[in-house]
């Protein structure tokens, strides 16, 4: 292929990647796949030879279309781009790319703006769900300038508030994909739980780490990623995702009694790097594990009552503050969170 694809490069929440036209990209995986390593410089450690960031969350893809669906504006599909491996695989979802979709697709003409405000219904492919984000679009035009902050991301930008709602089972079919709060693998008491990303939930203590840990500290404690992944294998067919040897999911967090006056502290393996903050949908699984009562989360959080809580995320770079609305029985039905996006650049990108 010698002419380059439509493309444009994006932050969306902490992560980065590139939006697509779904007609702009070959239409047969196959195809598709082996244009996205070669746009991305994968594999390869240092991605020397494309535009990833030698970080898989630096090297992501959205793939955006019109929809046909009632109510829903656009379809997004996300696409993580290993970074070491040949592998393209849509075997997650992303909740910060997720931030960049309704832009994109008011900028691409999908969706027409509706005032200062433009709320788009994306339905996310990967997982079979609905969020709705808002965008600030005064004078007809996509705003990124804001004065929004997150944690994980220097200045502030627009805000771009997500919703989510009936995300639990988005890919194993449960929240609770074996009926239990609590598991045991390899002698640790687990919370294999989906609401919109598949996580382990651990007692960081139970790993033998403070929980306070650098990631890099993490990443360089052999012992401990040998005991995730061994646990990790493990978790995969009892979440009902098979054998995750070459899949993104499930997420790894290890929990500890808060640090900084939020609601649980976290670091999290997604599942082989160790997240700088943590992914949105996995904020959103670790916050309702640690309103199940029982868990090992649980017994570590703060989480306030009521039938709206705000759960601070602790993570290495700050908090992500998840809203969440629990019906008479606790159990949440829908979760919030600010995000912030911005535009890089517009053009072609080359996949020869
Ligand atoms: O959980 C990283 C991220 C993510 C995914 C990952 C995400 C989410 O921070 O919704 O956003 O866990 O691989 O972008």
């Amino acid at each position: 292929m010698s002419d380059g694809i439509r493309c444009m490069w994006m932050r969306g929440g902490t992560s980065k990647g590139g939006f697509f036209l779904a007609d702009d990209l070959p239409g047969e995986a196959g195809a598709r796949d082996a244009f996205l390593l070669r746009v991305m410089g994968s594999p390869d450690i240092r991605q020397i030879d494309g535009m990833g960031g030698t970080d898989p969350l630096t090297s992501k893809v959205a793939v955006v279309k019109a929809s046909d669906r009632d109510g829903v504006d656009v379809d997004y599909l996300f696409l993580q781009v290993f970074v070491d491996q040949p592998i393209v695989t849509d075997a997650q979802n992303c909740g910060n790319m997720l931030a960049g979709v309704g832009p994109f697709a008011i900028e691409r003409g999908l969706v027409a703006t509706t005032g200062d405000v433009t709320r788009v219904a994306i339905y996310m492919e990967n997982t079979g769900q609905v969020a709705v984000a808002e965008v600030q679009t005064p004078g007809g035009r996509v705003t990124y300038a804001g004065g929004a902050k997150i944690d994980g991301v220097p200045g502030t930008a627009a805000p771009i508030p997500l919703e989510f709602r009936d995300t639990a089972g988005s890919s194993c079919g449960a929240l609770l994909p074996t009926g239990n709060a609590v598991d045991v693998i390899e002698g640790v008491e687990v919370t294999l739980i989906d609401n919109g990303m598949p996580c382990v939930v651990m007692r960081a203590a139970d790993l033998g780490i403070g929980g306070d840990e650098t990631p890099e500290a993490l990443e360089a404690n052999q012992a401990l990623r040998a005991k995730l992944e061994a646990i990790r294998l493990k978790a995969g067919p009892m979440m009902n995702l098979g054998d995750v040897a070459a899949k993104s999911v499930p997420k790894m967090t290890m929990v500890s009694a808060p640090k900084s006056g939020g609601a649980i502290s976290t670091r999290t393996f997604i599942p082989h790097r160790c997240h700088k903050t943590i992914g949105v949908l996995g904020a959103v699984s670790v916050a309702t594990a640690c309103l199940l009562e029982g868990s090992p989360a649980a017994a570590l959080a703060e989480t306030g009552a009521g039938e709206t809580r705000s759960l601070s995320i602790e993570h290495p770079t700050g908090e992500m503050s998840v809203i969440a609305r629990l019906d008479a029985t606790g159990t949440p039905v829908s979760a919030a969170i600010l995000r912030t996006a911005r535009k890089l650049m517009d053009g072609e990108v080359f996949g020869d």
